[in-house]
């Protein structure tokens, strides 16, 4: 009876160091204010192929997500938030996106770190064409405008 619990945890710890060898766990800050936020934010981020889990904590104000590096990035995710509407470590959304979101959803924005990412072209890595096109204010007040 041991030895078979044994056998079970060894196959268990081999088969996580599998999984562990393409995902990755990352965790960041996303703005938002309620259930509906938690939905939305989610969803933008396991919309993006090859993210596996996304959850968002309200009272951290921290998004966990799991996903495959070799098909996404930290990066890649952020954005897709980011176009939802939901300010992220890397990312602001635009302030249309913003205003779309409903009342309730409209939480406090951090003005200086909204600025600071907007002025720095090193921070904006998506490409223009497919990620801010849809968007009209986004090249003007955002930080795909720079580019
Ligand atoms: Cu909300």
């Amino acid at each position: 009876m041991k030895k078979r619990i044994f056998g079970l945890v060894a196959i268990f710890l081999f088969g996580s160091m599998v999984v562990s060898a393409k995902n990755k766990t990352e965790k960041f800050q996303v703005k938002g204010k309620c259930g509906m936020c938690e939905k939305r934010i989610e969803n933008a981020a396991t919309s993006v192929e090859g993210v596996e889990t996304a959850k968002w904590d309200e009272e951290s104000q921290n998004l966990e997500v799991s996903f495959n590096a070799k098909k996404t990035s930290s990066k890649k995710i952020q954005t897709s938030v980011a176009m939802a509407g939901h300010d992220t470590e890397l990312f602001s959304a635009s302030d249309k996106k913003y205003s779309d979101l409903p009342g309730c959803c409209q939480y406090q924005r951090d003005e200086n770190k909204t600025q600071m990412n907007h002025g720095d072209s090193s921070e904006c890595s998506h490409e223009k064409t497919t990620e801010c096109s849809d968007d009209k204010s986004a090249t003007s007040n955002s930080c795909c405008g720079g580019k």
